[in-house]
């Protein structure tokens, strides 16, 4: 088991689009069980592999109560959706910011698990918004992308405060171990 970690916003690795995998092998099922550990370890109910800077089309989630229904979408695209729905988002990238975001409500999906066996699904609810959200990051689109201008510079604002003060203690820390 190992832990990634996880680029904040604004940082620009996170604009970087993820190419297709072309060979689900070990070394991509290594991938998605530390993507899966650092998931469940965040804890997140998705997580785009851009946001771990591995810059493969690779999605892990899980939207159940019990954190016991671990999904993977390798290569996903969206075949077909439909509706409307506004829901409050929130990102490992971009920690303690929540904001309303509005998507299509249904989808289908189509992907590749774990074992490169390909497969289609249907998505509502949380799961939907979920992989939409997902697969923005990686076409390096961040939910923040969605909101106006103001609220974008606020929550760059923020962010940036909240960087500057887990560095200011990360400094006194190492001080004090010397
Ligand atoms: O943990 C997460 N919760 C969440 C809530 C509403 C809509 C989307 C998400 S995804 C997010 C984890 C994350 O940042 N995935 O990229
Ligand atoms: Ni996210």
């Amino acid at each position: 088991m190992a832990l990634l970690e996880i680029l904040e916003y604004p940082d620009p690795r996170l604009r970087k689009k993820a190419v297709t995998v072309e060979h689900v092998d070990k070394a991509i099922r290594r991938i998605v069980d530390d993507m899966l550990d650092t998931m469940y370890q965040a804890p997140g109910v998705g997580l785009a592999a851009t946001q771990v800077n591995i810059h493969k089309r690779i999605i892990v989630i899980d939207v159940s109560d019990e954190k016991n229904s671990p999904l993977c979408l390798i290569n996903p695209e969206i075949l077909d959706f439909e509706g409307n729905a506004e829901t409050e988002e929130g990102c490992l990238s971009v920690p303690g910011i929540f904001e309303m975001v509005e998507r299509p409500e249904k989808i289908r999906v189509k992907a590749m698990d774990k074992h490169g066996e390909s497969f289609e699904m249907a998505a509502d609810g949380l799961l939907a918004t979920c992989i939409q959200h997902e697969i923005d990051h990686l076409n390096g689109k961040v939910f923040v992308d969605y909101l106006s201008n103001f609220k974008q510079q606020r929550i760059r604002k923020k962010l940036g405060k909240q960087h500057k003060q887990a560095a200011k203690q990360k400094q006194l820390k190492t001080a004090s171990a010397r």
